[in-house]
């Protein structure tokens, strides 16, 4: 998957950490964050359980849920390798049917790379367009690149490779780092991370430089094409109109944000930032955001880094960030804000890939509320991507055994 780290050492760890998983025994939060805001009182955290899901289901590397605007009862899993498989909510028995399959041209030769996000467009019953974030290999005159495409389904949602529209293309120096998720905004606007291009330590500088699409948050309108390309700039972008930064950036200083989620309720963007040696952080994204990378890793700067020894007006601190002996490779996860279970209302719930834990938090107006409690994880399971059904309801995809076990689907729902 998106580190290259101690797998054998995480694993020992991850063991040992469900082998006495129970409300009184988790281990304290040596997490780090700013001080909690104990103006309102909150209800306590629930433990949860993941639930399996589909079990005749067979799935390969799958990287991502996403839900589709028009229809409450489907899902869609995307495996890294470059399919889109469509499941039955409605049928625990359903084996899926593939709907979109680009091994050509994905490229997923290492371990971060291939097809990374799909998104459906808001109006996607019109104009039955979806997106994909994909990286591709050199041909011809064009380098290793991160591509975002557009992709148009037919009547039963099958969606054809010919169809293919490409509206960006970044270069890419590196095989890792290539974020990625694609959202789409209440404001219509399609939102992606990118990653800062990948090698260590942003040896390109990209993290601080605001002429690159790289480590940062891309905001573009994909319904109104300006400029010669096949995607509009939104008037209010926070860089728009300056000569000596990428217009299409919302917010930067990200190093890998693999993937993020807009609370439904407050609109606010919650991210998952991969870090580099020390720190694993949640943010919460703001226009115009300078988020430290590589100047600061979590809540500490970067040792040589000028500027990086304390966090100054210039950098938004994370909300929550969690050490290394706790996790390696964050995954950034949703606010449940489902009817079905109301003790998880308004939790942002969140993993770390390589240890399989979960932590639940609440925050308030990008403020810290309750500090995050581990509520639970399966001994094994690597969770990739937490997705979001249109009744709210969570589920997780990940795989068993390794990031090339098999794959599976569960949902989260309270302990008993
Ligand atoms: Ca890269
Ligand atoms: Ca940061």
């Amino acid at each position: 998957m998106r580190f290259s780290r101690s797998i054998v050492l995480s694993f020992a760890i991850a063991s040992s950490l469900f082998a006495v998983q129970s409300p009184s025994q988790s281990p304290a939060p040596a997490t780090d964050q700013a001080p909690p805001d104990t103006r309102s009182a909150q209800p306590k955290i629930p433990l949860v359980q993941l639930k399996r899901q589909w079990p005749e289901l067979k799935l390969r590397r799958p990287v991502q849920i996403v839900a589709r605007p028009d229809r409450a009862d489907r899902l869609y899993v995307v495996e890294q390798a470059g399919r889109v498989i469509e499941i039955d909510m409605t049928d625990q028995q359903d084996v899926g049917r593939i709907v979109l399959d680009i091994k050509e041209p994905v490229q997923d030769k290492f371990n971060e790379q291939g097809l990374l996000s799909v998104v459906f467009h808001p109006k996607f019953e019109e104009n039955h367009f979806v997106y994909a974030w994909y990286t591709a290999a050199k041909s011809g005159e064009s380098p290793d690149r991160e591509v975002l495409a557009r992709f148009t389904a037919n009547a039963e949602c099958l969606i054809d490779p010919a169809s293919q529209l490409v509206l960006l293309e970044i270069p890419d120096p590196a095989w890792n780092h290539n974020g990625g998720t694609l959202l789409f905004g209440a404001d219509g606007y399609l939102y992606i991370s990118t990653g800062d291009g990948g090698a260590g330590n942003d040896p390109w500088g990209n993290g601080q430089n605001l002429e690159s699409l790289l480590a940062a948050m891309l905001r573009i309108d994909v319904d109104h094409p300006s400029n010669g390309k096949h995607y509009g700039i939104p008037a209010d972008n926070p860089f728009i109109g300056r000569t000596d930064a990428a217009p299409e950036v919302f917010a930067r200083g990200l190093r890998n944000v693999w993937r993020m989620s807009f609370d439904r309720k407050t609109g606010e963007l919650y991210a998952g930032d991969v870090g580099q040696n020390a720190w694993e952080e949640i943010d919460i994204v703001t226009k115009g955001g300078n988020f430290g990378w590589r100047c600061r890793e979590g809540f500490h700067g970067t040792e040589g880094v000028p500027d990086s020894s304390e966090a100054s007006a210039k950098f938004i601190e994370p909300l929550v960030a969690y050490p290394r002996r706790e996790g390696v490779s964050v995954t950034g996860g949703y606010v449940y804000r489902g009817a079905e279970y109301p003790e998880m209302n308004g939790i942002y719930f969140y993993a770390d890939y390589q240890m399989g834990t979960m932590w639940g938090l609440r925050a308030e107006g990008g403020k810290l509320v309750t500090p995050p409690v581990v509520v639970g994880g399966v001994r094994g399971f690597h969770p990739a991507s937490f997705g979001e059904a249109p009744d709210g309801s969570i589920f997780v995809c990940g795989t068993n055994k390794g990031a090339d076990g098999p794959g599976a689907i569960f949902k989260l729902v309270p302990s008993k």
